[in-house]
């Protein structure tokens, strides 16, 4: 991670997020998360959502929702996590939402590749908007699973997922409760996941995908089992193109090849060590 020479607490996160793949931050202020809260509630429920499970606003069927959002956010949010890390750029800021009910549990996996990782490090951020609990649906991360992955990951692969993880969590992850406008920054590679909402509330986190500012993104689309097509690729992706239904052939006319990598077999996540015995006396 580049640019300016860190402070003491930019060091800790720097380190948090090379050693563990994810830090917890304190990002908004009360006022900013007023602001933030008043987009979802001027702008309403994305069009598209079916109000069950969970919904990420670049599965919606209304690009003007979407690139609404996105410049709202521009406006109000991209602002403290610049303060937070002044070195990346977002593709654009999104809602996740999670519904009350168990269809929300999101099995566990690893982001796509935002850039090329041989030389960069892409992260999400996610910043939840009320208080979030397990109860509610918070993220769980296996701490430093970033580092066992190599190579390219393409859109929704089945490489990317470990069912196992999800299906035991405590026995191999940690969860991220966390107060009304702080937030989570992991590395796309982190192995992660979430379980149901059982509060009667919708559970909405702000996410983006920040990278670096002097990496080119790119985005994998798969090409059969073995091979990978990656292109290039802006802000404007994510407005244009309805991630939950990418059509490979609206892709390739819109965005620029830059060449094919390899579906690689997905690397093992271990069970989190049990914690040391207790000292007596
Ligand atoms: O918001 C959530 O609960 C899960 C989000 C997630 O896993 C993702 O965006 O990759």
């Amino acid at each position: 991670m580049g640019g300016e020479r860190p402070g003491a607490g930019e060091h800790t996160m720097y380190a948090g997020l090379r050693d563990r793949g994810y830090v917890t931050v304190d990002l908004l202020d009360e006022v900013e998360l007023q602001e933030v809260r008043a987009v979802r509630n001027r702008l309403g429920v994305a069009p598209g959502d079916p109000r069950t499970g969970l919904f990420n606003d670049t599965w919606s069927t209304d690009t003007g929702y979407k690139r609404a959002v996105s410049e709202a956010m521009d406006r109000v949010f991209a602002p403290a996590v610049q303060r937070v890390l002044p070195d990346h750029r977002s593709l654009g800021f999104v809602h996740i939402v999670k519904w009350p009910g168990e269809a929300g549990d999101v099995v566990a996996h690893r982001d796509p590749t935002f850039v090329d990782e041989d030389r960069f490090r892409s992260m999400m951020v996610w910043c939840a908007l009320d208080d979030v609990t397990v109860e509610t649906g918070a993220l769980w991360v296996v701490p430093g699973s970033h580092r066992a992955a190599t190579g390219v990951r393409g859109h929704q692969c089945e490489e990317n997922l470990y069912p196992e993880v999800s299906a035991d969590r405590p026995r191999y992850a940690v969860p991220l409760e966390l107060r009304a406008g702080s937030a989570v920054l992991y590395d796309h590679a982190l192995v992660h996941t979430s379980g149901p909402n059982r509060s009667s509330d919708e559970r909405v986190a702000i996410a983006g995908v920040l990278v670096p500012d002097s990496a080119a993104p790119r985005y994998a689309v798969p090409n059969g089992p073995a091979e990978l097509s990656t292109v290039a690729i802006d802000e404007q992706f994510f407005i244009d193109h309805r991630l939950s239904h990418l059509d490979p052939d609206a892709v390739a006319a819109s965005c620029a090849p830059l060449g094919t990598a390899v579906r690689r077999a997905r690397p093992p996540v271990e069970p989190l060590a049990p914690p040391p015995p207790a000292r007596r006396g």
